[in-house]
C-alpha cells in the first residue's frame, strides 16, 4: 500500500483571560499557524471556544453572554487575519468558537477551513455537559446547557484537500458513538478542541483522572475506528481557573505520536500516514464484514440505561 502523508498539527493555547481582546488572541493563533506551516503542517487544529475565555464558568444573562462572547459572523473583522494567513500559507485549520446563528440560536461550534481560506465544514456541539441552574455553592459554573443549544448538524464528514475529516468538540470525545458515526462515513482524521477544568464540581474526582480519562477516550476510539485523532486544549489558569493540557495527536494504532509539554501556546506536528488506518479497517475493524448492528439496537432505542431485556 502506498502511503498518503498529511502534515497534521495541533496548536494548543494557554489561557485566554477575560481582559484579552479578540485581536490579541487571533495574533496568537496566526503565530502558531505560521509555526505549524514552517514545521510541515497542512492542517492545524485549534481549541474549543478559542477566541475567548471559557465563559460557561461564569453566571450571567444569556443576552450578556451573547454580546460579549459570541460571533454572529465567521469570519468577521477580528478573525479575518487568521483566514488570510491560511490562504497565504496554503494551510487549513479547525477553529472552535461560540456561534450566534442567523436565526438567533446559540451554538458551541467548530469550522473546518481549507487551504484556500474557505469554510469547508461546520460542526455544532452535540454532547453539552454541565447544568442550566446557578450553583452558587460551586467554585465555578459549567453552564454549557444554559448558553448553548444542542447542535443540529449531526456528526458529518467533510472531504477537504483530499482528506476526509470529522469534527467534534470537547465532551463529545468521551462518547464512542461520536467516532463510530464518523468512521462509518470513512473519516480518516477526527479533529477536536477542548476546555477541561481540572476540578470536577460534581464530585471529588482526583485531579489526575481528568487527564487519564481524556487520553484513554482518544486512544481507544482512534484504535477502534482506525482513525487519526488530533485534540487541542485551551489550558492553564484562566483568571484563576485551571484547565488540563495534554494536547495530543493519536495514531490509528491508539498510540500517542505527539503530546504537548506545557500549558502555554504550543504547536505539535506530525507527518500522519493516512493509510495506517487502512490496516485496521481492512482486518480487525472491517465494519462491513464484522459489525452486527442487529445486536446494537438498544444504542438507538434507549437513551438512558434500563432493565435487562426480557
Ligand atoms: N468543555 C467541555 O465539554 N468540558 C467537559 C468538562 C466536563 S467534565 C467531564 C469535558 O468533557 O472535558
Amino acid at each position: 500500500m502506498t502511503t498518503r502523508k498529511l502534515g497534521l498539527a495541533v496548536a494548543q493555547m494557554g489561557p485566554v483571560h477575560l481582559s484579552d481582546s479578540r485581536g490579541a488572541v487571533v495574533r496568537r493563533l496566526v503565530a502558531m499557524l505560521r509555526e505549524a506551516k514552517a514545521r510541515g503542517a497542512e492542517m492545524v487544529v485549534f481549541p474549543e471556544l478559542a477566541l475567548t475565555t471559557f465563559f460557561p464558568r461564569y453566571w450571567m444573562e444569556e443576552a450578556e453572554a451573547q454580546a460579549r462572547f459570541f460571533e454572529a459572523q465567521m469570519p468577521n473583522a477580528d478573525v479575518q487575519p487568521l483566514f488570510d494567513a491560511a490562504r497565504e500559507l496554503g494551510v487549513g485549520f479547525y477553529l472552535g468558537y461560540a456561534e450566534l446563528a442567523e436565526d438567533g440560536r446559540p451554538y458551541n461550534t467548530a469550522v473546518l477551513v481549507n487551504q484556500r481560506g474557505d469554510i469547508a465544514g461546520k460542526y455544532r456541539k452535540i454532547h453539552l455537559p454541565g447544568h442550566v441552574e446557578h450553583k452558587p455553592e460551586a467554585p465555578f459554573q459549567h453552564l454549557e446547557k444554559k448558553y448553548f443549544d444542542v447542535g443540529d448538524l449531526g456528526f458529518r464528514v467533510f472531504e477537504s484537500d483530499a482528506v476526509k475529516y470529522g469534527m467534534c468538540l470537547c465532551n463529545d470525545r468521551r462518547w464512542p458513538e461520536t467516532y463510530r458515526v464518523m468512521a462509518l462515513q470513512s473519516a480518516e482524521v477526527v479533529m477536536l478542541g477542548y476546555n477541561t477544568p481540572s476540578l470536577n464540581i460534581h464530585w471529588n474526582e482526583p485531579v489526575h483522572l481528568r487527564t487519564t480519562t481524556h487520553l484513554v477516550s482518544l486512544q481507544a476510539n482512534a484504535y477502534q475506528n482506525g482513525i487519526w485523532v488530533a485534540a487541542a486544549a485551551k489550558c492553564g489558569s484562566e483568571d484563576g481557573h485551571h484547565m488540563i493540557g495534554s494536547s495530543v495527536i493519536v495514531a490509528p494504532t491508539g498510540e500517542i505520536v505527539a503530546r504537548t509539554l506545557t500549558e502555554e501556546d504550543e504547536v505539535i506536528c506530525v507527518s500522519a500516514d493516512l493509510t495506517l488506518g487502512e490496516h485496521f479497517r481492512q482486518h480487525v475493524f472491517n465494519f462491513a464484514k464484522h459489525r452486527r448492528p442487529e445486536h446494537y439496537r438498544l444504542i438507538v432505542d434507549r437513551v438512558g440505561a434500563g432493565d435487562p431485556l426480557p
